[in-house]
């Protein structure tokens, strides 16, 4: 009598455990590196289902649909920050991420504007919106003495056209690109006021026939390998585009730079769905990505900087030396924080943005 018994019940706990071994995150694309899955596996006995995205629009549009399926989602903070209170995440369970402690508290302070006592998420990695830009190719179309550590060369109209031959790329992104247009006017580049954003759509209406394309993760390749000589990039995507191009030996050469106009500051955030199928393992996912040598081994391949203080000494030097990378007090001084948009000024932004894409 008791056999059947003990044989049906380890099969139900077999298929539970199954389902308890998959987790689904979905990240940035070009943001991990190579063996960071693979380890997490071999440690956690937990499989990942790896989606990626370049568009934080993208990311809201499928939590606000339900159902999204994923158990990690990293937005950025800017974004983040409305989509907690609507209740698209769960709180976390700060028992299952003793690795917590390895924050630095200079960071969980900054994000703790967006996410009030650190309840939701936790830093991934943070970095800047900058210009990127093939040596060459622009020296040779303003000079040396050009703009060369400024957003003229693609708010000057004159300067933006002598680079519209040899390409320009900029963000299909709405806040980040109108911020950088704010900031560029003297405006505050949060601002929600309808005369700035007009002011801020004029100036992206007067370069838009220089512009060769919207996209946010294609000018990785094409900066690498010289399609494009300037782009509005993440810098890490830009510094990655820099390494692969030098890896290439191909003579071009490619430069990442925070305009001395200044250049916007975001953190992307690891959180979990309020509807996630699997919440253990996505803790147990974060937890993981908050190990010192896994965050380090991060930053050492996408060239973005990480939350984490005691991952500092695994960090390449040449990377932890980078200002451009982890801001020194002065840079920081530069360096604007994105906030969330209203719901009200997002409608405005949309439509503002694609008046700008479709050059009307
Ligand atoms: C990663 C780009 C992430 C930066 N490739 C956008 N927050």
């Amino acid at each position: 009598m008791h056999k059947p018994l003990l044989l049906v019940l380890p099969v139900a706990l077999m298929a539970s455990s199954a389902h308890a071994q998959t987790v689904n995150v979905y990240n940035w694309s070009d943001y991990i590196a190579e063996d960071t899955l693979e380890r997490f596996q071999a440690e956690t006995g937990i499989s990942v289902n790896y989606d990626v995205f370049d568009s934080n629009e993208i990311v809201e549009a499928k939590l606000l649909a339900g159902n999204s399926g994923y158990d990690v989602v990293v937005p950025s903070g800017f974004f983040l920050e409305r989509q907690i209170p609507i209740g698209l995440f769960q709180p976390l369970d700060k028992s299952k991420l003793p690795n917590l402690a390895n924050l630095d508290p200079a960071i969980e302070a900054i994000v703790a504007e967006h996410d009030p006592g650190n309840q939701y998420a936790v830093t991934y990695m943070w970095g800047t919106t900058g210009l990127g830009y093939n040596v060459n190719e622009v020296i040779a179309r303003v000079g040396e003495d050009g703009p060369l550590d400024s957003w003229d060369l693609l708010f000057d109209p004159e300067t933006a056209a002598k680079l519209a031959d040899c390409g320009i790329s900029v963000l299909d992104a709405p806040v980040e690109m109108i911020s950088a247009a704010l900031n560029y006017l003297g405006l505050d580049a949060n601002s929600e006021d309808q005369a700035d954003l007009d002011q801020a759509e004029a100036l992206l209406a007067s370069v838009r026939p220089h512009i060769r394309m919207f996209h946010s993760s294609q000018y990785i390749s094409d900066l690498a390998n010289g399609d494009i000589c300037l782009a509005v990039g993440y810098s890490g995507d830009v510094f990655i585009a820099a390494d692969r191009a030098a890896e290439a030996d191909r003579g071009v050469e490619v430069a990442y730079v925070i305009p001395e106009e200044g250049a916007s500051l975001w953190f992307d955030m690891m959180a979990i769905p309020a509807d996630a199928p699997n919440p253990d393992a996505a803790h147990a996912f974060i937890n993981f990505i908050l190990e010192p040598e896994i965050a380090a081994g991060i930053t050492n391949y996408v060239w973005y900087a990480n939350p984490n203080a005691a991952a500092d000494e695994f960090v390449d030097p040449e990377i932890l030396e980078d200002p451009a990378i982890y801001p020194t007090d002065e840079v920081m001084s530069n360096l604007y924080p994105l906030k969330a948009k209203s719901p009200q000024f997002d409608r405005l932004l949309t439509r503002a943005w694609t008046r700008i894409k479709t050059g009307q």
